[in-house]
Parts: structure tokens; C-alpha cells; sequence
């Protein structure tokens, strides 16, 4: 079997999306998410001008020579372009050999360890009342864990909580917005919002909140303890992950568990952290992190330190990361949770899509491949259209800030 066709799909039904899909001599095609929100074209470059060339005859079936071929071959390894356009050909070539057994993914992986993937839902609102609300209604629709943000007293706008108190979408079609940001109000609020939800929701659903790399390693040491009555699933991106050793001052002071990862593309961001036990998940995505063969790695490791996976899973994650990611969660031994942001209506008629919810679970189809596929000609009515995630600057004095 030879590799004939591949090309590069980039749509913005509601936000951008770069979708690559490869296609065979025997009639088999698969296709592989290549979005890196914000900077999807340099993605749509790396493949159409570097990779896409090299794939042409090569034997689909060969996932594993392809991958050492792209990340040693190309001499600069590592880093969220590269690594997103590799992942983009593993997921489309495992797609491929789903096709070619007649056999869904997971089987493909080794098969089912769980009968449904439990996700996590995202309760965002504008203030503490709203936040409540938002996992009032999350639980009513089924959901176990449940991620929540809300307003911070004090600041203007604030990442991941939408105007209107409902979903927020990962970027702006503008320039970068500006966000400010004042550490010790989002600490003396964080708390308070966790003594109300905990309140309001009981005992029993598991309660999530991203930090988005905001503070200092003792004030995340801070958060971590002042957050434990509430018995937090994790917090996630406490701090920048670049010093690692961060993480180990974050443990000396604290319980809450620590989930870290959806900026990391390979197994050599996330290593220490994992055989140092200094995390509890790990957020790599298929993705940004070199596609299912590259995942699987990260995971195994991870699984030899009782760390469990946590996949990324915001809407910038195309359908396609999706549905994959689904698989592999329905496979991995050490799972933990997913997340899930649903795409809206529109874009998941430019994918078509064979996953159902159910009760806060979600549950991967049986069609071979990964089970997702994109409509062209429907994709092309969405041009790309520039968009950014927004920029953080302290309140004070417009330093810019981590978010
Ligand atoms: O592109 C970045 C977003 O996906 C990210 O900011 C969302 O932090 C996020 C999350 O946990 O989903
Ligand atoms: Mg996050």
C-alpha cells in the first residue's frame, strides 16, 4: 500500500482548525488534527512544505518508521510546530490501519480497558453565584467532574470565563486581547468560590480548576493548601512548567493533587516531573504531543508512577483530537479523566463524528479508525480567519503576565 494523496484543511467553522488527510492507492483515507491555536499556519507550512513531500510512496502501514523518520529525520526535534504536524500523520496513518483491520482504534491499541470515558465539563461565570449555577446545571445534564472559574472581584476580564457566563471560546479574531491580572485577589477570591460550589454540589462530583500558569510556586503552594477542605480533583498549570523544580516546592506544602501538560509536546517536557511523583496528571494531548504513537509513551511512563492521563480537550482540539483521544482513553490502563468542551452545532457538521455522551460519560464509536472524518466542501465554506489567545498584564503596572 503507497500514500498518493495528502493535504492540508484549514477551516474556521466558529474557530480554526488545520486538518490533514492522507490518502492511499487502495481507496483508504485517514485524517489527523494539526490545530495549534493561534499559530495554526505555521503548522499548515511545516506539513505543506516540509513533511507533506517526504510522504508521497511511503507504506502508510509503517506508523512507527513514519514517526522516527519525521522527528529524527528532521534534525530540529521537538517543539508544538513539529510535534503537532507529526501528531497529524499518526493520527491520520492510525486512522488508516483502523480501516485497513476493519477494527475501531482502541482495539488497535490493545483494546477496551473501561466501558466509557468520564470527562469533565467546564462551569464558567462571571462571579461566584454564576460559577455555582453553571455546576448546578452541568450536574443536572450528568456530568462527575466539573471544571470551575469564575470572575475575579476587581479584575475587568478574565481567561476562560465567557461574557455571557456560558462557553468561552480559546482566542479572539482580533489582535491579542489584553487581560489584567492581580495574583493576590485571584487568591483571596479562589477559595471562596470553592466553599460555595463545594456547598452547593455535595460531596460526591469531582471538582476541577485550571490556574493557567498564573502564579509564583509559593503562591501555588498557597492556593494548593488553602483549596484542600474542598478536595479538588486537581489544579492545574499552578505555575510555569519550565523550572520543574517549582513543582517540588508546590508538593512540600500541599495535598491537592497537580495536573500539568497541555502546553507539552513531548515525553522530555514531562520525564522529571513524572519520575519525581511532583504530578498527578498529565495533560499531554494526541495533538501537541506527536500523535498516539508519542502519547502511548508518555502514558506508559506515567502509568509506572501511578501518574494518570488527563488529555487536554478545549475546543481548540479539533473533533478529530477528539474522537482519537477518545480511543486512546478507552484504552490507556492509567486513565484518569477527559476533558470536554463540546464543539459547537456547525462545527460538527464540518466533522461528522461517531462518539455519544451519556451521563457525564462520553463513549467512542466502533467504526473503524478513530471514526472521524471532515466534509470538504463544507469545510471550505469557512475560511481561516486570524485569531488569538489573549495576553495577561498585571493590574498594577502592566507588566505582562503568565496566564
Ligand atoms: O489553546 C489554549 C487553550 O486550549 C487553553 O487555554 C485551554 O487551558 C485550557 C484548558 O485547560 O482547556
Ligand atoms: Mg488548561
Amino acid at each position: 500500500m503507497k500514500i498518493t494523496a495528502a493535504r492540508v484543511i484549514v477551516c474556521c467553522p466558529g474557530r480554526n482548525f488545520v486538518t490533514l488527510k492522507i490518502e492511499t492507492d487502495e481507496g483508504l483515507s485517514g485524517v489527523g488534527d494539526a490545530t495549534l491555536n493561534g499559530r495554526e499556519l505555521a503548522v499548515v507550512s511545516y506539513l505543506q512544505d516540509h513533511v507533506l513531500p517526504c510522504l508521497i510512496g511511503r507504506d502508510p502501514q509503517q506508523i512507527e518508521d513514519i514517526w522516527q523518520y519525521l522527528y529524527k529525520g528532521a534534525y530540529w526535534r521537538r517543539g508544538p510546530v513539529t510535534m503537532s504536524a507529526i501528531a497529524a500523520v499518526d493520527t491520520a496513518l492510525w486512522d488508516i490501519k483502523g480501516k485497513i483491520a476493519g477494527l475501531p482504534l482502541y482495539q488497535l491499541l490493545g483494546g477496551r480497558s473501561r466501558s466509557a470515558v468520564m470527562v469533565y465539563g467546564h462551569a464558567t461565570g462571571r462571579d461566584i453565584a454564576e460559577t455555582v449555577d453553571e455546576v448546578l446545571r452541568h450536574q443536572a445534564e450528568g456530568y462527575r467532574a466539573i471544571r470551575a472559574q469564575s470572575g475575579v472581584p476587581g479584575l475587568d476580564k478574565v481567561y476562560g470565563v465567557s461574557g455571557s457566563g456560558r462557553m468561552y471560546e480559546p482566542a479572539d479574531s482580533h489582535l491579542p486581547a489584553e487581560h489584567d491580572w492581580d495574583s493576590a485577589k485571584y487568591l483571596r477570591h479562589t477559595p471562596r468560590l470553592f466553599e460555595a460550589v463545594r456547598a452547593a454540589a455535595g460531596e460526591e462530583v469531582h471538582l476541577l480548576h485550571d490556574v493557567h500558569h498564573r502564579l509564583t510556586p509559593i503562591e501555588a503552594a498557597q492556593l494548593g493548601r488553602s483549596l484542600e477542605p474542598y478536595r479538588l480533583f486537581w489544579i492545574e498549570d499552578p505555575t510555569p512548567a519550565e523550572n520543574q523544580q517549582a513543582f517540588r516546592l508546590i508538593r512540600q506544602h500541599t495535598t491537592t493533587p497537580i495536573a500539568v501538560g497541555e502546553v507539552f509536546n513531548s515525553i522530555w517536557d514531562c520525564k522529571w516531573l513524572i519520575e519525581e511523583q511532583l504530578i498527578d496528571y498529565i495533560r499531554a494531548t494526541i495533538t501537541h504531543a506527536g500523535g498516539i504513537t508519542h502519547l502511548r509513551r508518555i502514558a506508559d511512563l506515567a502509568d509506572l508512577y501511578q501518574v494518570r492521563t488527563g488529555c487536554h480537550g478545549a475546543t481548540d482540539l479539533s473533533p478529530v483530537c477528539m474522537g482519537a483521544a477518545l480511543h486512546f482513553d478507552t484504552w490507556v490502563p492509567n486513565f484518569g479523566v477527559q476533558e470536554y468542551m463540546p464543539h459547537s452545532e456547525l462545527m460538527l457538521s464540518v466533522f461528522q463524528c461517531d462518539w455519544r455522551f451519556e451521563q457525564g460519560m462520553l463513549y467512542c464509536g466502533e467504526k473503524p479508525g478513530h471514526g472521524v472524518d471532515i466534509d470538504e466542501k463544507l469545510a471550505a465554506r469557512y475560511p481561516y480567519q486570524r485569531a488569538y489567545l489573549p495576553v495577561n498584564r498585571l493590574q498594577h503596572d502592566g507588566s505582562l503576565h503568565s496566564w
